[in-house]
């Protein structure tokens, strides 16, 4: 039995999607980052920096989407190179990357979007982390020429890289990055990209397809 402890529109998506490429049913929880669900005592002893994503399995829980992706990955046995394989270190080496990316995402989020007043919003840090967020779709554009996913096939890479490039895209606009639109694109494509995306309930988060940098 498997409960996922879940925001729509939140990295727990990269698990929500990853089940679903791996046939495996969860039931879902849904909480929300501004009601204080995930700051109550009982979600803090589920999730100790009480974020999601985490994933009860048969009461023993996960917590950090990137130990999720390796778990149910080295558990089934699929889409991942097994360690020890030559793309194992590629592997690891894009799931802390997607990480990395989410992140500086993640900032870019409190500055444009819920920190307030908006006084307290740093135009100077929001260009920073833009700098830094190009940097990694620099990065990705760079090895995504000419390959369909990250690794030599589809990987839980993947799910862990793909569900950042909804967000990535509203902060930077894509005509410099036609590989990484195109990755995005297919991923979204997915079969079970689609079916996770039915499961994932409202996110609201972004009310805005682009956020533009603010004078200053
Ligand atoms: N490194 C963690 C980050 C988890 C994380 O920050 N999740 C966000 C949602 S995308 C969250 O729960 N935020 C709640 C908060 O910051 O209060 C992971 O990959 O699971």
């Amino acid at each position: 039995m498997m409960r996922l402890h879940h925001v729509p529109g939140s990295r727990s998506f990269r698990v929500l999607w990853l089940l679903e490429e791996l046939g495996l049913r969860a039931e879902i929880l849904r909480y929300s980052l501004t009601d204080g669900s995930l700051r109550s005592a009982a979600f803090r002893a589920t999730s100790p920096a009480g974020r999601v994503p985490a994933l009860d399995i048969d009461g023993q829980v996960i917590f950090e989407s990137a130990a999720i992706v390796q778990y149910l990955t080295e558990r089934e046995g699929r889409l991942a190179p097994l360690p020890g394989t030559s793309e194992r270190g590629a592997f690891l080496s894009w799931i802390g990357f997607a990480e990395t990316q989410a992140n500086i995402v993640q900032s870019l989020n409190l500055q444009h979007i819920f920190l307030r007043p908006a006084e307290a919003r740093s135009v100077p840090l929001m260009r920073l982390e833009t700098r830094r967020l190009e940097m990694t779709m620099k990065g990705l554009e760079a090895h995504l020429q000419g390959r369909e996913t990250l690794l030599s096939d589809f990987s839980a890479a993947d799910c862990m890289l793909g569900f950042n490039l909804d967000a990535v895209f509203r902060f930077v606009r894509p005509d410099a990055y036609p590989s990484l639109l195109a990755y995005r694109n297919r991923m979204a494509a997915r079969p079970a990209w689609r079916r996770a995306a039915s499961l994932d309930g409202e996110s609201g988060i972004y009310s805005r397809e682009f956020y533009e940098l603010p004078d200053g």
